[in-house]
């Protein structure tokens, strides 16, 4: 075996032993999920046929030719009995782009499909393409929506940065074909985490949107919105009706964003969305849920105070450290919830629950009163029902 062949040979083992690692649960966990030890996706489970060119006349060194810098953030969907995710993959070249990896249980064995998403552009070629949110409409299309960002043209000479983000659509029947869409139009000048509602409601397609005045601040804009459109060919949302809203001190207050379109429950809507809140080390975004009520879908009837799930351990450190962020969760038909989010702009991991557990937590956890005497109120409950159950089973054991 000459070196190209034992390098690559050192590759192949190297890739096969990362994609096929079995996954476990960790610990004790919260009650509400489990996280699990292995992030399910990395930028190494990109196809070793993507990065490199294995003809050893072209790339006799066996380099790396096209560098991938992250997998995150990524779209999901239960599709033909695999979990599917939409992946956000960063290059070397900070390009984003989609691409689908499957897995047989959900949790690990996550392979990327042979090509990345082809997708189409429109007339206005996108600067970077990212976050998907796959959903399957009533309409019987598979739609993914996105976020387009593009150089903004009112930007000063010499200003590299500005940016205009707005929601890219596009839709297919497998995954592969996309048909892209025009731009959803709103009143806001810029969107992100815009996500397509899975059901007509009143005829209508229906939209959560994010509303903000610039690239990175909210400003005056914020909230998760919501809003209709008559239909996907040239989607336009005229009003843009405020869902759930920034609060000073919580862990939303700069802004935050729905993550996957929501679950429909006996309950109501349940929600998974990203708040962002401002440290002295910068920004912090963390998952929060909340549930709306099934016949006003603007209206939220149950939200628990602070996050669901901010970032732990290794998961706090990446290209953009202190983010966990959500854009993908997939109801199985037993009940079981997989939840995929990403830590710190760099890797996808896991995290396992079930609807019951989800609903018992949004029902039954305390909300935010907004104050730190209200926290205290809240542990007094806990507390005080602790005692009076403690002295119900004594009193049981005396008869
Ligand atoms: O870098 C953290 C996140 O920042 C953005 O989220 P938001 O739109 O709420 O500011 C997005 O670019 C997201 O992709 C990224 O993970």
């Amino acid at each position: 075996m000459n070196t190209f062949e034992k390098r690559l040979q050192a590759l192949n083992n190297h890739y096969e032993s990362l994609v096929t690692k079995p996954n476990q649960p960790v610990d004790l966990g919260n009650g509400i999920y489990e996280r699990y030890e292995n992030p399910v996706l990395t930028a190494q489970h990109a196809p070793i046929t993507w990065r490199y060119d294995l003809n050893p006349a072209t790339n006799p060194y066996l380099m790396e030719r096209f560098g991938i810098n992250a997998t995150f953030n990524a779209g999901a969907i239960k599709w033909k009995d695999k979990y599917i995710l939409a992946v956000r993959v960063e290059g070397i070249d900070r390009k984003s782009f989609f691409a689908i990896a499957e897995s047989p249980n959900g949790i690990d064995n996550f392979r990327f499909w042979e090509f990345p998403i082809n997708m189409p552009e429109t007339d206005v070629p996108d600067g970077n393409v990212y976050d998907m949110r796959l959903v399957a409409h009533e309409d019987g299309w598979i739609y993914g929506l996105f976020c387009t960002e593009r150089k903004d043209p009112d930007a000063k000479i010499g200003d590299e940065s500005s940016a205009v983000a707005q929601a890219g659509m596009a839709r297919t029947k497998d995954l592969i074909n996309w048909e892209r869409l025009p731009d959803l139009k709103t009143p806001s000048p810029q969107q992100r985490n815009v996500v397509l509602h899975p059901e007509f409601v009143n005829g209508k397609y229906a939209f959560y949107t994010r509303p903000q005045d610039g690239f990175i601040e909210a400003g005056t804009g914020g909230g998760i919105g919501f809003g209709y459109a008559d239909t996907m060919e040239d989607a336009f949302v005229e009003k843009e009706y405020i869902v759930d809203e920034k609060h000073y001190h919580t862990v939303y207050e700069v802004k935050n964003g729905q993550g996957p379109a929501p679950i429909k429950t006996s309950l109501g809507w349940l929600h998974l969305a990203h708040g962002v809140r401002n440290t002295a080390a910068g920004l912090r975004y963390v998952l929060y849920v909340f549930m709306t009520d099934l016949n006003d879908l603007t209206k939220v009837i149950y939200k628990p105070a602070g996050y669901f799930i901010a970032p732990e351990g290794i998961e706090r450190v990446g290209d953009v450290s202190n983010v966990i962020f959500a854009n993908g969760w997939i109801l199985d038909d037993d009940g079981q919830v997989f939840i995929y989010y990403a830590s710190s702009d760099t890797r996808i991991h896991v995290a396992t629950s079930t609807l019951d557990k989800l609903l018992d937590y949004v029902v039954n956890s305390p909300t935010d009163g907004f104050r730190s005497a209200t926290s205290v109120e809240n542990i007094y409950e806990i507390i005080k029902k602790n005692k009076s159950y403690a002295q119900s089973q004594q009193f049981a054991e005396t008869l």
